[in-house]
């Protein structure tokens, strides 16, 4: 994925169609010189439309599309012809798309599987002809409706992905190289903090040909809440997923209380994501012997699963498969909806046939600098 290509968020000013007038027509012929109302109706603007493309996983083609406008419905005319409708402008939307109204901050639209449609901005009714208003006591009407205005609505189109599970860790802790070891994304890793700097999704196998999807996210420290390092801002994707796998470094001097840091990072952002399933991976214990690893332990959290991981040895990789497996069926059990439609899980779980050995993957040295 190139990361420079990330883009979540754009503003658009969405101008739906004008509906068409009704026609206030009267039908004149040879031998029927009183015909009476035969004005059509006019035809309904155009609409603009959010669909959901799941080949879509930003909104970059969307970044520089700054007004997008809809057709005028047409005029209803004489003998009952009704106008055409006004032409619909279609927005394609990575699956995850949130739409909301710039000003009110208001929702207006939720994205969350491919080919769903919703008419973001609806264009005006069509007026009626004056065929409508004839009635015993006016049997000749000369009046028609206009056609409603359009809408003119400025939008925020924001995504959030759909992943199964979230890494969240403070920079260095190796949650790139995880994600580039148990699954084919290749995201960029090296030894300096903020090496991750826009989200990277990869597609986890499992066993019997079963996969979930993992989102890598970029580092989080101390005081993200007011702005340090990159902030919170990236944390709006995992606000979905169904588990938050913390990482913390074996070399860390204080993994209690770097653990307590980030929950409250995370609180600030939003309390909700304190509710969700929890994993504690503990990374790079390839630099632990075994004594060490138990006088670690003895320190750390009990209110969360955890396991000592090495992504370079791949001590205990499947192991933490198993414990995110299981948080997240248990997860899907509760709440079975949100999850279902991630990005590539529908693409790879066609590709994951031909993968049996994908469990056993070496690391390359490459991936590793
Ligand atoms: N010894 C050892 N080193 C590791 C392991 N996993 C990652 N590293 C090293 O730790 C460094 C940081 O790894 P990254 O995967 O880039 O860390 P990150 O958490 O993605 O960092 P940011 O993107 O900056 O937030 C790299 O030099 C990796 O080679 C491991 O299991 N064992
Ligand atoms: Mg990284």
């Amino acid at each position: 994925m190139a990361s420079n290509n990330f883009i979540d968020y754009v503003k658009i000013c969405c101008r739906s169609g004008r509906g068409g007038a009704g026609s206030a027509h009267m039908f004149r012929s040879k031998g029927r010189p009183l015909g009476g109302p035969d004005g059509g109706d006019g035809g309904r603007g155009g609409h603009i439309i959010l669909r959901g493309n799941k080949q879509l996983w930003t909104l970059l083609h969307l970044q520089y599309k700054k007004h997008v406008i809809a057709g005028h419905g047409v005029p209803g005319s004489g003998g009952l012809c009704t106008g055409a409708e006004g032409d619909d402008v279609i927005l394609d939307v990575p699956l995850g798309t949130i739409a909301r109204d710039a000003e009110t901050g208001e929702i207006r639209a939720e994205i969350t599987e491919d080919g769903q449609e919703i008419i973001l901005t609806p264009g005006g009714r069509g007026g009626w002809g004056n065929d409508h208003f004839k009635s015993a006591t006016n049997q000749a009407p000369t009046y028609a409706q206009p056609g409603e205005p359009g809408q003119e609505v400025w939008n925020v189109l924001e995504l959030k992905l759909l992943a199964d599970v979230g890494l969240v860790g403070f920079p260095n802790a190796g949650k790139s190289t995880l994600l580039s070891v148990v699954s084919a994304a290749t995201p960029k890793i090296a030894d300096y903090a903020f090496t991750t700097l826009v989200p990277n999704l990869g597609v986890v196998g499992y066993r019997d040909y079963q996969s979930f999807v993992m989102a890598d996210i970029p580092g989080i420290i101390e005081g993200a809440a007011e702005g340090k390092g990159l902030g919170l801002r990236f944390l709006k994707h995992i606000e979905r997923n169904a588990t938050l796998l913390f990482m913390i470094a074996a070399d860390s001097p204080d993994i209690a209380a770097e653990y307590q840091v980030l929950l409250s990072e995370l609180e600030q952002f939003n309390p909700d994501l304190l509710d969700k399933r929890r994993v504690l991976a503990i990374t790079k214990a390839d630099m632990l012997d075994e004594e060490l690893e138990a006088e670690i332990e003895a320190t750390l959290p009990a209110d969360v699963p955890h396991v000592f991981i090495s992504s370079i040895t791949q001590k205990n990789i499947q192991q933490l498969k198993d414990l995110l497996w299981q948080q997240i069926q248990d997860a899907r059990r509760e709440d079975p909806k949100p999850l279902r439609h991630s990005i590539w899980a529908q693409k790879r779980a066609d590709d994951d046939a031909d993968e049996d050995e994908f469990d056993d993957e070496e690391v390359s040295e490459d991936q590793l600098d």
